[in-house]
């Protein structure tokens, strides 16, 4: 059967795996979003189903101040003796640390930390032992793959962290992950960057603290030689076997707005491929060490279907688990049901990486979409925006001013801010906003009282993560400020997918 890559679109960075019985389960990146660290559960391995997110409360998530390049990092998820464990780092608050709960649809304990530097940490288990790992400095100062044990109880250390690997010597030696098949030690991670340079790397040895010797075709799996080819950046893999003993490794990699154009703005993706071991015991990755938009195997059942992305409204997505706030929320400022979202608007603005702005997102999965939602505010300004940072932002919204209340456009670049618009609508008026997104352009429209009004365009690539330089995506977002005590009023919002891709 034929399968599509990414296996799930959008920013959903850093994927780590593990296998319970038929069951995988997934966790990815969330940066200043909350609540953080997705989590997703599957049967066929294309299919994933977001059953919520791992750190739900503030005690487990401090986001103060936190920007697209800081909070959560890349999470490790592992099942040991019927427990989970997810391990990330806050890297805005207090570092590496832990969670884990026996009920994988329950909550998860709070925060245990780690007191090793360095990011990407991850956890192996044997022996009635527990390894802590991450890309850091060990005790004796060298920088590389350290890894230490640990009391999981209490997350202390009770070894110096040693340096075990430095890698293959591309830059930036991230997402360490360590396993143990057919009576080795295989050390996997990623190099060269998480953009057009990143490669998945890996080792192996016979004693859990190496020495590790490197496969020689590093890397196993890059697409940095694939020019032309809108799938670019595959990295910060995880390794997992199925029920049938075949392996597999989910990744990262973005895909760019068009074939020769260097922009991508719906994140870094999940992708999956297969990896084949060889009678000497070194595996191999994808498509000749390349991942592919449309990957061939005949190790998942030929009648498994990967579901299309549904069209997205209040009645069929969850707060907390599709939509996410910025940062840690004022919950006062949110009353949302099914059919509505009533939100309040405080003086904390989309425009820094501060605060608490009233604001609640999804993620862009596809380029091409279009999406709609009816709003009303009776003081402030509440809309819709496709969201990058504070730096890169598209607005629609509805705006009162001295004299009155309008439709604007903002559209953020950096230090460039332009308002248009400026359409007149009657105070607290409903109006429908309306984004209309491609590839390469955005084109922003507004009815109100049975009037269309094209209020413009907005370039995607401005959104993109190459002028960004951050590691989120292009959220949707809904949003509202200075609302006094009034709430502004989401109705009827929709998100459709305009690319039904099929594998075939
Ligand atoms: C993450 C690192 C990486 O910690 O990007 O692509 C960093 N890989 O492993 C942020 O997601």
């Amino acid at each position: 059967m034929k399968y599509r890559n990414p296996i799930i679109p959008g920013f959903y960075p850093d994927p780590s795996i593990c296998r319970v019985g038929d069951t995988f389960c997934m966790v990815c990146s969330s940066f200043q979003f909350f609540p953080g660290v997705p989590l997703f559960e599957s049967r066929d391995l294309l299919n994933w189903t977001q059953i919520g997110h791992v750190l739900t409360r503030e005690s487990q998530l401090p986001l103060k101040d936190a920007n697209s390049v800081g909070g959560i990092y890349a999470p490790t998820i592992r099942y040991h003796n019927g427990r989970f464990y997810m391990v990330t780092t806050n890297v805005s608050f207090g570092g590496n640390f832990y969670v884990w709960t026996d009920d994988i649809h329950g909550e998860w304990s709070e925060p245990i930390r780690v007191e090793q530097d360095g990011i990407d940490p991850s956890l192996y288990f044997e022996d009635g032992k527990a390894y802590f790992m991450s890309n850091g400095t060990d005790d004796a100062g060298m920088h590389g793959v350290v890894q230490c044990e640990i009391d999981i109880e209490t997350g202390r250390k009770l070894t110096p962290a040693k340096c075990i690997w430095q890698g293959t010597g591309g830059r930036f030696l991230e997402s360490p992950h360590l396993y143990k098949i057919g009576g080795r030690y295989y050390l996997m991670a990623a190099e060269g960057g998480t953009e057009y340079g990143h490669m998945i790397v890996y080792a192996r040895g016979s004693e859990i603290y190496g020495p590790f010797e490197s496969y020689a075709h590093n890397p196993v799996l890059t697409n940095r030689n694939l020019g032309g080819y809108v799938l670019q950046g595959c990295g910060h893999g995880d390794l997992v076997d199925d029920v049938n003993g075949n392996w597999w490794m989910v990744h990262l990699a973005f895909r760019q707005i068009d074939q020769w154009v260097m922009h991508h703005t719906t994140g870094r993706e999940v992708n999956l491929v297969p990896v084949t071991f060889d009678a000497d015991g070194w595996f191999t990755a994808g498509d000749n060490g390349t991942t592919r938009l449309v990957m061939e195997t005949d190790r998942i059942a030929a009648d498994v279907v990967q579901q299309p992305i549904p069209d997205k409204t209040f009645a069929n997505t969850k707060v907390g688990v599709d939509w996410c706030y910025m940062r840690n929320p004022d919950f006062s400022c949110y009353e949302l049901s099914e059919t509505a979202f009533r939100m309040r608007g405080t003086k904390d603005t989309l425009e820094t990486e501060t605060g608490r702005p009233t604001f609640l997102g999804i993620r862009q999965q596809e380029m091409k979409q279009e999406i709609t939602c009816t709003v009303s505010v009776p003081a402030g300004e509440a809309g819709m925006t496709l969201y990058m940072t504070a730096e890169q932002h598209y607005d629609i919204a509805v705006s009162h001013t001295e004299t009155g209340s309008e439709v604007i456009l903002r559209r953020r670049v950096g230090d460039l801010i332009v308002v248009d618009g400026h359409i007149p609508v009657p105070s607290g008026a409903k109006v429908q906003l309306r984004m209309d997104c491609d590839n390469f352009a955005i084109r922003f429209t507004a009815v109100c009282d049975g009037t269309t009004y094209a209020l413009g365009s907005g370039r995607t690539k401005y959104l993109s993560t190459e002028l960004a330089g951050n590691f989120t995506g292009v959220m949707i977002g809904l949003y509202a400020k200075e609302t006094g005590d009034a709430f502004a009023e989401f109705t009827e919002f929709c998100c459709r997918c305009l690319e039904k891709y099929d594998a075939e």
